[in-house]
């Protein structure tokens, strides 16, 4: 067992009030692993709440026993204002910085007494808080919260068990990549048991798309562009096409990127999309030997060996040439 669980058991003692956190636009392992935990919590007799700096995406709202704060909420800050938290948790935030402008936010309030815990599963975590809860071997931080419910005697509850059997279904692609281990199975194994149904997950996350989501695949698979005699696929998305094809509500590019590495002989694949402004969103996958967390290391991203990201300034093709130059370093 991590360390940093009896730290936490023995530490949560003399707690009341827990404040849950995760990553910006949260996904299914930030989601499920925030809710996994409160429910956790409460059982212990925890007062919790859960703050995020953006909306549950509609396709994880399933989850949701009842909803989550955005950050702003005016009734947590009236909550903050009477009493602070004693703990506030980071739940899949491989940096602290990852919160968001939930971090500025509890800087406001918070002080020494009030203890940071840090759970997650990112190679690029850099350990911060006062309790570290930190293995990468995992393949999702929903694998810790579920060790974290036997470590607290709480019971894994049915809708905690679907909500972190999300979390590794999404983090393992469907138990497709190549973090799936040993591990994140017994772990679907326990949820399964639990009372999770893999197949209402995977429907709810994966076969509920909008016809959008569709003519925005069929418009990118047609950018596919191969380098490196193959090994490298890119993928990008205009600013302006993106609007054409999605033209109301939040543009889900979830998966995507996962097309890239999927040709014949394609080892690197990068999903490039312009965002606002000259700012561009890159996602890399890899199914050989390349590190793509490395990669993005180097451009101020993060992720993991098999999938990372990071954010560029300039333009489609210039993001291009400077990834593609970066992992052409690293094919051998
Ligand atoms: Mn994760």
């Amino acid at each position: 067992m991590l360390e940093g669980f009896v730290e936490l058991r023995d530490t949560l003692e003399g707690i009341e009030r827990v404040l849950l956190t995760t990553h910006v636009n949260p996904d299914g392992d930030a989601i499920g692993s925030v809710l996994g935990m409160r429910s956790i919590l409460e059982q212990l007799g925890k007062t919790v709440e859960i703050v995020v700096c953006d909306p549950v995406p509609p396709k994880y709202r399933f989850l949701l026993d009842r909803p989550v704060r955005i950050l702003g909420d005016s009734e947590l800050e009236e909550m903050v204002k009477k009493e602070k938290f004693g703990m506030v948790i980071y739940l899949d935030a491989s940096e602290q910085q990852r919160a968001g402008a939930v971090v500025e936010w509890c800087d406001e309030w918070i002080d020494e007494s009030v203890v940071v815990v840090n759970i997650d599963h990112h190679i690029s975590n850099d350990s911060f808080g006062d309790i570290v809860i930190l293995d990468p071997e995992r393949s999702a931080t929903a694998e810790l919260v579920l060790e974290a419910a036997s470590v607290l005697d709480a019971e894994v509850t049915l809708q905690a068990a679907n909500q972190l059997f999300a979390g590794v279904l999404t983090d393992t692609g469907s138990f497709q990549y190549s973090n799936t281990n040993v591990m994140s199975l017994t772990a679907a194994g326990v949820m399964v048991k639990a009372g999770a149904s893999p197949a209402m997950v995977a429907d709810q996350i994966y076969h509920q798309r909008c016809l959008s989501f569709y003519r925005l695949l069929g418009y990118l698979l047609g950018t596919m562009e191969l380098h490196h005699q193959g090994r490298t696929c890119v993928m990008m998305l205009p600013a302006e096409n993106a609007k054409a094809l999605w033209p109301e509500g939040e543009m889900d590019t979830e998966g995507i990127v996962d097309y890239t590495v999927q040709l014949k002989g394609t080892e690197v694949g990068i999903f490039l999309r312009e965002t606002t402004g000259d700012t561009l969103r890159a996602s890399l996958r890899s199914r050989g030997n390349v590190n793509v967390q490395k990669v993005t290391e180097l451009l101020g991203g993060g992720g993991h060996a098999s999938a990372a990201g990071c954010t560029l300034n300039g333009t489609l093709n210039s993001a291009r040439d400077a990834l593609l130059a970066e992992v052409e370093k690293h094919l051998e």
